[in-house]
């Protein structure tokens, strides 16, 4: 019998619409004959379906329309969802499920916890791990802690942007200079990041960062290529080959990712032969910081004209387009998309079955 296999798409982030794209493009490269794909789609406002529909159908914003009420209970003995039909009430076994979820809500141990106590295997890192690498903050402090290198950076809450204002700016300014970027800490996409360059963008940026998060970070500004490495595993990580982001903006944002056809991935990276595997060496290093189960795009800065290589951030799951850099980065390493799936699901039982 197959395996009954949850696919969470939506959620309540600015990385909706993202999700709706990775999660289609999953359900299509999952062998049918292994896995029987039960589409579980969440609104925006975080309410929760059966999906019956077309996958075609999900990437364009029209699913809700084919689709039945579902709850996921936190009680272990449903072990699956349970849906709604005409008022009757049905249960959908769920064997294990795959939180193609990005950002927020998602990709940040909520929905793990959740999984945790229903008792159902799921792909990728634990709650405690997805939540850290939600966290731009808690990332770097861990890094850091393990001697990894990583950019300066300063830390404001909202409040103490809107009660101290003046002082943040000038702390800012002392200790990080322009151009710096802000952020907010618990997000992903590019959304609410600005890259600043004087006092005047600076307001802006932090009253933007604010809007998405209570804490907000700042970080120096590096004059770098974004290069980003796939890792894979539980206790034995692999890392992929490194893979090079060339935005045709000035820095890889929002529409840099998801809009801009311009935008090319360069894989492997055109770096030297050592840094290509100093920075391997580094993303395995890092995801074994975090503690990550399952994947994690490891993504970092390379410095122009020095080399330095810094950790940026941990992605626990990563986009999965068919133009994602994780799936690529693997398939250029020699594993295919289906087999990819496929072994994420099996390092998700794996990681399970060790833990009851
Ligand atoms: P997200 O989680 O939203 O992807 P990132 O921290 O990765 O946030 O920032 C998004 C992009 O902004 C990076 O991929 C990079 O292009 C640029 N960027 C972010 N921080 C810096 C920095 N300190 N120096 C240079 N570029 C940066
Ligand atoms: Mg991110
Ligand atoms: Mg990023
Ligand atoms: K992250």
């Amino acid at each position: 019998m197959p395996l009954k296999l949850g696919v969470l798409f939506g959620g309540q982030s600015g990385e909706h619409e993202v999700s709706l794209m990775s999660a289609a493009s999953v359900m299509k490269n999952i062998d049918r004959q292994k896995f029987e794909i039960i589409p579980i789609g969440i609104t925006k406002n975080g309410h929760w379906y059966l999906y019956k529909g077309d996958i075609d159908d999900i990437q364009n914003g029209n699913w809700l329309d084919n689709s039945y009420k579902a709850i996921l209970p936190p009680d272990p003995s449903y072990h699956g969802l349970i849906y709604f039909v005409n008022g009757e009430i049905k249960i959908e076994r769920l064997d294990a499920v795959f939180p193609v979820l990005h950002g927020p809500r998602g990709e940040d141990g909520t929905i793990q916890g959740l999984l945790e106590l229903a008792n159902i295997p799921y792909v990728g890192a634990g709650v405690t791990s997805s939540a850290v690498g939600m966290d731009k903050v808690f990332t770097k402090k861990l890094l850091e802690h393990a001697g990894l290198p990583i950019v300066p950076y300063l830390v404001f809450t909202k409040k103490q942007w809107y009660g101290q204002s003046e002082d943040v700016a000038e702390n800012i300014e002392t200790r990080l200079g322009y151009p710096n970027f802000v952020k907010p800490a618990n997000l992903g996409s590019s959304v609410g990041i600005t890259k600043v360059h004087d006092r005047v963008e600076l307001t802006e940026a932090l009253n933007l960062a604010a809007r998405y998060d209570r804490k907000i970070i700042v970080e120096k500004s590096i004059n770098c290529k974004d290069v980003e490495c796939s890792v894979l595993g539980n206790e034995n990580p692999r890392a992929s080959t490194v893979g090079e982001i060339m935005p045709a903006r000035e820095f890889y944002d929002y529409q840099a990712k998801y809009c801009d056809t311009a935008t090319r991935l360069l894989i492997p990276a055109q770096l030297p032969d050592e840094k290509i595997e100093e920075i391997r060496t580094l993303a395995v290093k890092a995801y074994k910081v975090l503690d990550c189960q399952g994947m994690a795009r490891v993504d970092f800065f390379y410095e122009n004209g020095t080399g330095n290589v810094y950790v940026n951030e941990l992605n626990t799951i990563p986009g999965f387009t068919h133009v994602s850099m994780y799936p690529k980065l693997w398939e250029a390493s020699g594993l295919a998309y289906g087999k990819l799936l496929e072994d994420l699901i099996d390092l998700a039982l794996e990681r399970f079955q060790d833990v009851h």
